[in-house]
C-alpha cells in the first residue's frame, strides 16, 4: 500500500520560511492554505451576523428598539450575512481553498497550470474583501439591499451600494481566475494513465464548477458595473424613473446567481463522492452517471434562472418554461443521490468523522432538493415565494449541502494538509451537535414559511403562537449550531499542537493525492512524472 512511502522531514511548510515566502509563493498548497484561512475568517464573520439576526428574531419584541433607524440596522445584518457568506465564504471555500490544495495532487501534477495567476486570484480576493470591509466599517451608510441588490431600491438608497458591488466585481475576477486555472490544469496536466473517465469524481465536479465560474461570473460583473453606471451616470438601464427596467436587472442577476448556486454545490458533491466511496471501501456505483451529471447540471443550470422571477412580472408562458426546466435540473442531482446511496448498499462502511459529515450531507441535501420542487411549481411558489420556506430551502442546500460537504472535506483532507490527526471522538461529537443545531434552526423555518411568515422582516405578530414558538426554536438551534462549529474548529486547531503525526494515507484511499507525503513536499511527488497506477476507487 502507498502508506509505506518514506516520511521525510522536508515539506512545503518548512522548506521556505518567513512572511515573504508566503506573500510571493507560487505553490498551490500555500495558496490553498491562505484561501482556507481567509474563507474561514469570512465564515465566522458571516456567522456572527447570523447569530445577531436570530437573537433579534428570538422574540417578537426583539432586542432592537422598534424605530425605523433600527429596522435599517436589521436590514444591514441580513445583507452583510448574505454578502459575506456568498461572495467571501461559500464560493471560494471548496474550489479555491480545498480545491487549490488537492486538485494538482489528484491529477498528479507539480502545481496548477498557471501558478502566477493563482496567486493573482488570491490577491484579488484579498483586495475584494478589503473593499467590502471598507464598505462595512469605512463610515458609509450601511448596505441594506440584501445580497441580491435589487432595483429600484439599490438605485435610490444612500447605502454603500457602489463600494459593495465593486467589491463583488473584484471578487468575481478572483473566481474566474481560479476557474480558468483548473480547466487548463485538468486538460493539460493529468498524469500519464489518467484518461477522462479515470479521473476521481472530485475532479469532474471541480471541472464543471470551473466552466460555470468562467462563463457565468462575467455576467454578474457586467451587471454590477451597469448598476454602478446607473447610480453614477443616471443612464436609465434599470431605473423605471429614468425609463429603465428593474426586471432586466433580475434577469441579469439570476442568469449568474442561479448557476452560482451550482458553483456552490458542485464541489461539495465532488467531495461527497470521494468520502462515501472511501469509507464504503467500494467502487463508487455509477461512476459515469455521477461524472456526466456534473456536466449536465452545469449546462442546465444556465436555463432555469427565471424560477426566481415567477412573481416579478414575466409572462406566464415564460414561467411555465422555467418551471419545466427547473424540474429537469433536479434529475441529475437526484441521479447523484441515488448513486451515493447505491454505493452504501452492502458496503463495509466505517464511520470516521468525514463519513459522518457525508451521511449528514445525504440526509440534509435530500431535504433541500425535495423542498425545491414546490418552489419550482408555479402554483405553489406563489404562496411560498419570499417566505421563510425559501430561507429554509436554500439553507438546507447551502448549509446542509455545501457547508457540511466543506466540513467533510476539511476533515478528510486535514491530515494531508497539515500532517496531523485531529481527535476523532471530538470531531464526531461536533458533527452531531452541528447536525442537531442545524435541523432545529432550519426545519422550524419551513413551518414559519408555509404559514406565511415573510422573509427579511425584523419582527412578527406576537399574537401568532406558532410563529413565536418556531422563531424561538430557530434561534436556540442557531446557537447550538454555532457552538458545534466552534468545537469543530477548536478540535482541528488543537491538532496542530499535538504530536499525532498523520500517515501519508490515513484513510486507505486510492487516488493519487494520497501517494504524496503528509504534508506534501514542495513539488508534491518525488518522481518527476508520477504515473497513475490504479483506477480511482479500486479498493482491494
Ligand atoms: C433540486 C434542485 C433545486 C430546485 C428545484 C430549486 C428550486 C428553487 C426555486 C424555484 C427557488 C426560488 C424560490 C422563490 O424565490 O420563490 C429557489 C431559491 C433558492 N435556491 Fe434553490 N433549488 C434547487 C437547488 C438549490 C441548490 C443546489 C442551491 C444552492 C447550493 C439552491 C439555492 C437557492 C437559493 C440561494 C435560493 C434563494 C435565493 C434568494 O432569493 O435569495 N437551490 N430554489
Ligand atoms: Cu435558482
Amino acid at each position: 500500500m502507498s502508506t509505506t512511502t518514506q516520511q521525510n522531514d522536508v515539506n512545503f511548510y518548512n522548506c521556505k520560511k518567513g512572511f515573504m515566502s508566503w506573500a510571493y509563493t507560487l505553490d498551490h498548497k500555500r495558496i490553498g492554505i491562505m484561501y482556507l484561512v481567509a474563507s474561514c475568517v469570512a465564515l465566522f464573520a458571516g456567522g456572527a451576523f447570523a447569530l445577531m439576526i436570530r437573537a433579534q428574531l428570538a422574540t417578537p419584541g426583539g432586542m432592537l428598539p422598534m424605530t425605523p433607524e433600527y429596522k435599517d440596522t436589521y436590514n444591514m445584518w441580513f445583507t452583510l450575512h448574505g454578502v459575506i457568506m456568498v461572495f467571501l465564504f461559500i464560493i471560494p471555500a471548496i474550489p479555491a481553498a480545498i480545491g487549490n490544495f488537492i486538485l494538482p495532487l489528484m491529477v498528479g501534477a507539480k502545481d496548477v497550470a498557471f501558478p502566477r495567476m493563482n496567486l493573482a486570484s488570491f490577491y484579488l480576493y484579498v483586495i475584494g474583501a478589503s473593499i467590502a470591509l471598507y464598505g462595512i466599517v469605512g463610515g458609509e451608510t450601511p448596505l441594506t439591499t440584501g445580497w441580491t441588490f435589487y432595483l429600484p431600491y439599490s438605485k435610490e438608497t444612500a447605502g454603500a451600494v457602489i463600494t459593495m458591488t465593486f467589491a463583488a466585481f473584484v471578487l468575481g475576477f478572483s473566481s474566474i481566475f481560479t476557474g480558468i486555472n483548473f480547466i487548463v490544469t485538468i486538460h493539460k496536466l493529468r498524469a500519464p494513465g489518467m484518461s477522462w473517465y479515470k479521473m476521481p469524481l472530485l475532479l469532474w465536479a471541480l471541472y464543471a464548477t470551473s466552466i460555470l465560474q468562467v462563463l457565468a461570473t462575467p455576467v454578474l460583473g457586467i451587471t454590477l458595473m451597469l448598476l454602478i453606471a446607473e447610480r453614477t451616470l443616471q443612464v436609465g438601464i434599470f431605473d423605471p424613473a429614468l425609463g429603465g427596467d428593474p426586471v432586466l436587472f433580475q434577469h441579469f442577476f439570476w442568469f449568474y446567481s442561479h448557476p452560482a448556486v451550482y458553483i456552490m454545490i458542485l464541489p461539495g458533491m465532488g467531495i461527497i463522492s470521494e468520502v462515501i466511496s472511501c469509507f464504503s471501501r467500494k467502487v463508487i456505483f455509477g461512476y459515469k452517471a455521477i461524472a456526466n451529471s456534473s456536466i449536465a447540471i452545469a449546462v442546465i443550470s444556465f436555463l432555469v434562472w427565471g424560477h426566481h422571477m415567477f412573481l416579478s412580472g414575466q409572462s406566464v408562458y415564460a414561467g411555465l418554461v422555467f418551471s419545466f426546466l427547473t424540474f429537469l435540473v433536479a434529475i441529475p442531482s437526484a441521479i447523484k443521490v441515488f448513486n451515493w446511496v447505491a454505493t452504501l448498499h452492502r458496503a463495509s462502511i466505517t464511520f470516521e468523522a468525514p463519513m459522518c459529515y457525508a451521511l449528514s450531507f445525504l440526509f440534509l441535501f435530500t431535504i433541500g432538493g425535495l423542498t425545491g420542487l414546490p418552489l419550482a411549481t408555479l402554483s405553489t411558489d406563489i404562496v411560498l415565494h419570499d417566505t421563510y420556506y425559501v430561507v429554509a430551502h436554500f439553507h438546507y442546500v447551502m448549509f446542509g449541502g455545501t457547508v457540511i460537504a466543506f466540513f467533510a472535506g476539511l476533515h478528510f483532507y486535514w491530515p494531508k494538509m497539515v500532517g496531523k490527526m485531529y481527535n476523532e471522538t471530538v470531531a464526531k461529537i461536533a458533527c452531531l451537535i452541528v447536525f442537531i443545531g442545524f435541523n432545529v434552526t432550519f426545519f422550524s423555518q419551513f413551518f414559519l414559511g408555509y404559514t406565511g411568515m415573510p422573509r427579511r422582516y425584523f419582527t412578527y405578530d406576537s399574537s401568532n403562537e406558532l410563529w413565536s414558538q418556531m422563531h424561538g426554536f430557530s434561534s436556540i438551534g442557531a446557537f447550538i449550531l454555532g457552538f458545534g462549529v466552534l468545537i469543530l474548529f477548536s478540535n482541528l486547531l488543537a491538532s496542530l499542537f499535538s504530536d499525532r503525526k498523520a500517515p501519508n494515507n490515513p484513510w486507505g484511499a486510492t487516488t493519487m493525492d494520497w501517494e504524496t507525503q503528509s504534508p506534501p513536499i514542495l513539488e508534491n511527488f518525488s518522481e518527476d512524472v508520477p504515473v497513475m497506477k490504479k483506477a480511482p476507487y479500486e479498493y482491494d
